[in-house]
């Protein structure tokens, strides 16, 4: 028996101490300093890349492993381990675990480190539960392995993906349906694979729509005709909401992993071109915005922005679409640098390139819709660039990992306009001034800072024509407080925030995680959706609630909405109305 496994049998303190002098000697003088249990868990969703074969490079140094346990290691890294530490291990908002760390260290100190996470961040996958002995060790060795190498997805794996389901000349020439299309919810069902099209007047399900695995976002095209929905797998599917049904017309798969997607706004160009961006391979592609045909791929790998070291594998978080110039503006994760990508001459491609923060996750527009916030949620920033000039106009300190969504824009009675994000790391909501022009002395600086339920917020939201302003807490630990969510008067920020019980609104019977995710208005600013998000064999619910009365209005159930998350209204999203 070694000298640890003894020690773990007859000293529990000594080891749990030893764990930690394990996990601080293991961490890097690297970012991210610090990683709160929910954001660790969170970044630790599933990637498709566990499916994915990948080549075993046999390293003699590395402790033996058959071609089944490698197998098997791969799938579970895959599943837990690569959303923090990256695909090729060599670190993002987790630490790098190629050999030359790992191989000095050896199996049994990185067996504590799996076993009983680090105060850094890293979960305590064995103490938790989530791994048992053999596969802590199963994973203390291959993470020793030279690490395998997904395969590139350039444009012949695009186009042997690409279908066009109902090609635009067979497609309707008017709108063949009775539905108020402006007021459609389009409703992310994460653990199926599909989006259900809720009508938002009658809430009604129109259809359910197959689409990509552990679907993510959906976004409207210009028209307001296309929904274009992104599942994890890279999977893109184009809905067109003049069909009888609302159904697919197109699809494609433009990587092996992705987040984002959005289309072409700048006046003259409104539905002509599609963009997504991936996390592998670490590219983005511009297509048709009517077929989804491929045009033009670039790849993100380069330099960081603060060090200038080349990273391997710079994730495309959010993008957005300009609606001053004929732009993409594409944030790219590891890099902490913002790509302007205008797409006027796409043969000879300008791109500019904005410095940033690094990690760049998610934003939205400020109310003018000129400046673009987005959170470099491990560098506690926003960084805001100006679509006008391209170029950046400030970056703002924020509280612990600032997670936006989009962000929520209203007037605040001293700062004028501003936008707010929440965190996942605090309670605090940050309001930044937003207008230069008439309040220049608030202006990219936190005017504001609000105390909301408690951490594990994901998302905010207001609506022009509403007096509220909500903030969820999937991701809180304390039921009680990641099964509401605090709703704050605008007009009466003073007076702090009211608490909504969305979960037990719900009526929901038997178990039931029922995190409350994401406020999304309606069309009318009168009403506020929120999901009831279950566990895939549990039951789920979307809740509406009445903006002026705070009052529950209306529970869709239904059992085919499995794992409802987020919820797209078309107007809002077609506008960038938030
Ligand atoms: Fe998301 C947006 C990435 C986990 C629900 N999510 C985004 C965006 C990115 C991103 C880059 C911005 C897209 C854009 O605007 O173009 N999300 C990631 C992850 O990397 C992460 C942390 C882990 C993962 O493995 O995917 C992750 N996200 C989640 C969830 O667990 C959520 C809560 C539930 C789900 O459906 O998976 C979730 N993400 C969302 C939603 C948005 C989003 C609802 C859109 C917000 C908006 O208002 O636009």
């Amino acid at each position: 028996m070694s000298a640890l496994a003894t020690l773990k049998r007859h000293a529990p303190v000594a080891v749990a101490a030893l764990a930690l002098s394990v996990a601080s000697a293991f961490a890097q003088d690297k970012k991210p300093e610090h990683m709160t249990e929910p954001e660790a868990k969170y970044q630790a969703g599933g990637s498709p890349l566990a499916g994915v074969e990948m080549h075993q490079d046999l390293n003699p140094k590395a402790p033996p492993m058959s071609k089944a346990e490698f197998d098997k290691a791969r799938q579970i890294y895959f599943e837990r381990c690569a959303g923090c530490h990256g695909v090729l291990r060599k670190g993002a908002t987790g630490k790098p675990l190629t050999p030359d760390i790992t191989l000095p260290r050896g199996t049994e100190y990185l067996k504590v480190f799996i076993k009983y996470g680090s105060p850094a961040g890293m979960p305590n996958w064995g103490t938790s539960g989530d791994l048992n002995d053999a596969e802590v060790d199963l994973m203390a060795r291959y993470i020793q392995q030279t690490p395998p190498t997904p395969p590139e997805f350039g444009m012949p794996e695009m186009k042997a993906t690409w279908k066009v389901i109902v090609p635009p000349e067979k497609r309707p020439k008017k709108k063949m349906n009775n539905y108020n299309l402006d007021n459609i919810f389009s409703t992310t069902l994460r653990d199926t694979g599909e989006v259900a099209l809720i009508d938002g007047d009658t809430k009604k399900i129109i259809n359910i729509v197959k689409t990509g695995y552990a679907v993510h976002i959906s976004r409207t095209s210009a028209s307001g005709r296309y929904v274009y929905v992104i599942g994890r797998d890279a999977k893109i599917n184009m809905i067109d909401l003049w069909m009888e049904k609302p159904d697919n017309v197109a699809e494609i798969r433009t990587g092996l992993e992705a987040r984002s997607v959005d289309t072409s706004k700048f006046k003259g160009f409104e539905d002509k071109l599609a963009i997504a961006g991936s996390y592998w391979p670490p590219q983005f592609v511009i297509m048709k915005g009517d077929t989804l045909e491929p045009i033009k791929i670039v790849s993100t790998r380069g330099m960081t922005v603060d060090t200038q070291e080349f990273h391997p594998e710079p994730r495309v978080a959010a993008i957005v679409a300009s609606h001053f110039k004929p732009e993409f503006v594409v944030n790219v994760k590891e890099t902490g640098k913002i790509l302007m990508v205008n797409y006027r001459d796409l043969e000879n491609l300008n791109i500019t390139e904005v410095p940033a923060a690094r990690y760049l996750h998610d934003g939205g527009w400020d109310a003018s819709k000129r400046y673009f916030l987005v959170a470099a949620n491990q560098s506690n920033k926003i960084a805001v660039v100006d679509a006008k000039t391209s170029k950046r106009e400030a970056i703002v300190d924020v509280d612990k990992i600032p997670h936006p969504g989009r962000g929520a824009n209203f007037i605040h009675p001293k700062c004028g306009p501003v936008w707010a994000t929440g965190h996942l790391g605090s309670e605090k909501i940050a309001l930044i001034g937003t207008d230069p022009a008439k309040h220049k002395q608030y202006a990219w600086k936190v005017c504001e800072m609000l105390d909301g339920q408690g951490g594990g917020n994901l998302f905010i939201k207001t609506h022009p024509k509403s007096q509220h302003l909500y903030v969820d807490t999937p991701l809180n630990p304390d039921p009680k407080v990641h099964r509401s969510v605090a709703v704050f008067n605008i007009k009466d920020l003073k007076a702090g925030f009211k608490v909504l019980p969305i979960f037990e609104w719900a009526g929901i019977k038997g178990e039931a995680a029922g995190r409350i995710v994401q406020p999304e208005y309606n069309k009318a600013g009168d009403e506020v959706w929120f999901a009831v998000w279950s566990a895939k064999n549990q039951e789920s619910a979307l809740v509406v609630v009445d903006d002026k009365t705070l009052k529950l209005k209306a529970v869709i159930k239904d059992p085919r909405l499995i794992t409802p998350t987020g919820h797209f209204n078309i107007y809002n999203t077609q506008h960038d109305v938030y």
